[in-house]
């Protein structure tokens, strides 16, 4: 697209006013004709009233949903559910660059499981980071169940920074759930393998070697990664450990995993044994493991810890000589284990039980030092008697799955996957409060900030693994529904059905919108997956070409809009790095970066640098571009890489007709002089006020100037050029010189719109 001439643009008018006369004066329609018209009732304006989100405004919490198989992480706002981005974790993600470029491939190679490349993963649970219970807005994590794998997202800039691989695992699924100060993230196992796993071992050795397990990833939070030898797991017998969550407050320092499938049954249907559903139910209870951790942390720098596959593991055995493991029987298959904001109840619940069951950790506490064990498990685990653990059960309904808690005190919510509802209940006192129905199955369900200390009630979103009937049809896949319910008043109410068109979300957390405070820009010449000088980056006018025998490294920039260098010449058979560094400091003025047939592509935000790396294998012709409508000027953003064959030598270089003469020059000193004048008001503009104040705004004017600065090298170039009479040149760069121009005008008219919009106050001169 180039600009629209006047002549369009009065076109576009026109037609525009003409539609709206034949259209019947739209606008003089009254809200009660629009309620007519779309058979809106006086609900749904409601609804919409708590929900819209006017253009201009923004909303009041942002939610990290997990992007279930697409390995990815979906945020949005709330109430507007308004989808803001998809994060690449455990997926390339190609708008992103991530995935393609030399930067992110190294954090999915993290990712590897025994050499092998694993580019999906099956997200479940995204936690955000605490710091005395409560949501601090640094860090998002998030595990893959598929293969047993943690993500750190860096939320300054919504990038993944690190993939670490469970090492003794082979599938998770308790995670990601963090401590009250983010110590640590757990992950639990899900289906029991050998931790060594490295031999085949018959299943009928089930009980004996198969194993699951607790793993507690060290947080650096300085180092913004997880320190994988700092880290530990519990070793745990083969009971299929599901959710977990860190104790707060009180229970602070231990933490709580569930079970299912207690009986080990070993299925095999087709052998004409009964199957795994039927053997993994048919005992009445599961067990609850309550677990130490701040106390196995103490034993594994003790060295009490055994190194399996090279991490430390702290034995059955020891963990119950020592005293910081123990279990507790909860109704059969149970799924979430919730933590109260207070910190001194855990609420279970099990699919297959209408009840909730609200453990009391003193309960237990007491238990543990009178030693009150109604037994010990075949492992020689105590138990702890389950009504020595239990405070109350309230029956909810059938199929309650997942709890989360409401500002008001007491006030808990739990999904009810097989009566699709949410029942909101109390826990102090057990009864049930109110009922809701969605549409259908619903899974996981999250209030705001509503698994830390402080949740802040207001919404709430019910994550429903059906959508029938709910959204035009698009095949037999249908989107996930997440669907928003207000719940500041008594009774709650539907709001808004989303649909999820990315894969099967499992868990949201939403934190309030004003304590995430991203970047909008990198320090020029930023790696920006390991927050470091990039050594590829160059300054404006230092780009490079080095070579080194077949190796051809390119030192360029992207400023709008040009990419230097604008041709790239290499032979066949070159291993070629790019290094890209954007030098732009305006806000979202990012390039993307494409060479066609290679397989590459960057996204490269201000101040970014990335470096791409490909074998020309084949020798031609590969036009380059930038991927991003940058400006006006954005498709001449491009340039050629030339794969010449073997042995080619140039015959002459590019030469091209003249065709300006003096009359064209002298209209581009005029267009200079005239496009001066509107930088001059500008200027005068911006500096009259106090425009110091506004960091960003600062950015913006760094940034015009830089542009400006290069115009009187490019001015220089074109009176030299006229001086000899060569019009062609002088115009040419002349023209250069009104590109600066430009870019500086249109920097410095943004910066006088945002400081017009931010009130900026007159300052004495
Ligand atoms: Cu219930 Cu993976 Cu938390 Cu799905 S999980 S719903
Ligand atoms: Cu840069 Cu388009």
């Amino acid at each position: 697209m180039k600009l629209f001439s006047k002549r369009t643009t009065t076109l576009i008018i026109a037609a525009g006013i003409g539609l709206a006369a034949s259209a019947g004066a739209w606008s003089e329609e009254s809200l009660q004709d629009v309620m007519k018209r779309r058979d809106l009732s006086q609900q749904d304006l409601m609804a919409a009233a708590k929900t819209y989100v006017p253009t201009g405004k923004r909303d009041e919490f942002v939610a990290f949903s997990s992007g279930g198989q697409s390995g990815q992480v979906i945020v949005y706002g709330i109430p507007s559910m308004r989808i803001l981005k998809y994060i690449g974790v455990f997926t390339p993600e190609p708008w992103q660059g991530y995935g393609f470029d030399e930067e992110s491939k190294k954090v999915l190679a993290g990712g590897k499981i025994d050499g092998k490349n694993i580019t999906w993963g099956d997200t479940h649970h995204p936690a955000v980071s605490e710091t005395l219970g409560k949501y601090d807005g640094q860090f998002l994590f998030i595990n893959d169940k598929a293969n047993p794998r943690l993500a750190v997202i860096d939320l300054r800039d919504f990038e993944t920074k690190q993939i670490v691989v469970n090492p003794i695992y082979k599938s998770e699924h308790g995670g990601a759930f963090v401590t009250s100060n983010t110590e640590y993230i757990i992950e639990a196992a899900q289906y029991a393998t050998p931790l060594e796993n490295k031999k085949f071992v018959p299943l009928d050795q089930f009980n004996e070697k198969y194993r699951g397990g607790v793993t507690y990833w060290k947080f650096d939070r300085k180092a913004g990664l997880i320190d994988v030898k700092k880290s530990f797991s519990l070793e745990l017998p083969p009971y299929s450990q599901d959710l977990s969550d860190a104790g707060k407050g009180p229970s602070d320092g231990w933490s709580f995993t569930n079970s299912f499938c207690a009986e080990r049954y070993v299925g095999g249907i087709e052998k004409g044994r009964p199957p795994y559903e039927a053997g993994c139910s048919a005992k009445d209870t599961d067990y609850l493991h309550v677990i130490n951790w701040r106390k196995a942390a103490e034993l594994v720098a003790q060295g009490k810890a055994k190194k399996i596959n090279g991490h430390d593991v702290i034995m059955m055995e020891t963990a119950i000589k020592e005293g910081i493991l123990f279990l507790v029987p909860e109704p059969k298959s149970p799924h979430g284990v919730d933590v109260t904001p207070d910190g001194k109840f855990m609420v279970v619940a099990g699919k297959l039980d209408t009840h909730v069951s609200v453990f009391s950790f003193e309960k237990i506490m007491a238990a543990i030092k009178a030693q009150k064990f109604e037994g010990k498990d075949p492992y020689g685990i105590p138990v702890i008697a389950m009504k020595d653990a239990l405070d109350k059960q309230v029956q909810l309904g059938l199929g309650p799955l997942h709890t989360q808690y409401d500002s008001k005190p007491c006030v808990a919510y739990t999904s009810l996957y097989v009566d699709s509802q949410v029942a909101k209940w109390n826990y102090c006192e057990g009864k049930v409060l109110d009922k809701i129905s969605v549409h259908y199955n619903i899974g996981h369900l999250m209030t705001m900030e509503g698994d830390s200390m402080d949740p802040k009630g207001r919404y709430l979103v019910a994550l429903n693994k059906l959508a029938i009937d709910r959204f035009t049809p698009v095949g037999p896949l249908h989107p996930q529904n997440h669907q928003l319910i207000d719940i500041s008043n008594d009774k709650m109410h539907l709001l808004y059905d989303m649909p999820i068109p990315l894969g099967e979300p499992h868990y949201v957390v939403a934190i309030e919108a004003s304590k995430l405070k991203p970047a909008v820009r990198y320090k020029v010449g930023t790696n920006s997956r390991n927050d470091k000088p990039h050594p590829g980056m160059v300054r404006a006018g230092e780009e490079k070409v080095v070579r080194k025998g077949s190796n051809v490294e390119v030192f360029g920039t992207l400023i709008r809009s040009h990419i230097t260098p604008e041709t790239i010449e290499v032979n066949v058979g070159d291993e070629v790095t790019i290094n890209l560094t954007n030098l732009e400091r305006a806000e979202d003025e990012t390039h993307g970066f494409a060479i066609d047939t290679y397989n590459v592509h960057a996204s490269i935000e201000p101040g970014k640098t990335v470096s791409l790396k490909f074998k020309a294998d084949k020798e031609g012709v590969y036009p380059y571009y930038c991927t991003e409508f940058c400006s006006a000027l954005h498709l001449e953003m491009q340039g050629y890489l030339l794969v010449k064959p073997k042995g080619y030598k140039a015959v002459r270089a590019v030469e091209q007709k003249a065709i300006y003469n003096k009359a064209d020059y002298d209209k581009q000193l005029k267009k200079i002089a005239d496009t001066q004048a509107v930088i001059d008001s500008v200027v005068g503009y911006i500096t009259s006020v106090n425009y110091k104040d506004f960091p960003d705004v600062v950015e913006m004017v760094n940034d015009a100037f830089d542009q400006l600065g290069k115009a009187p090298a490019a001015k220089a170039k074109h009176e030299a050029a006229a001086k000899k009479g060569d019009w062609q040149n002088a115009t040419l760069w002349a023209e250069q010189v009104w590109q600066y121009q430009v870019k500086t005008a249109d920097l410095g008219l943004r910066a006088k719109t945002y400081l017009e919009q931010h009130n900026a106050q007159k300052v004495a001169k």
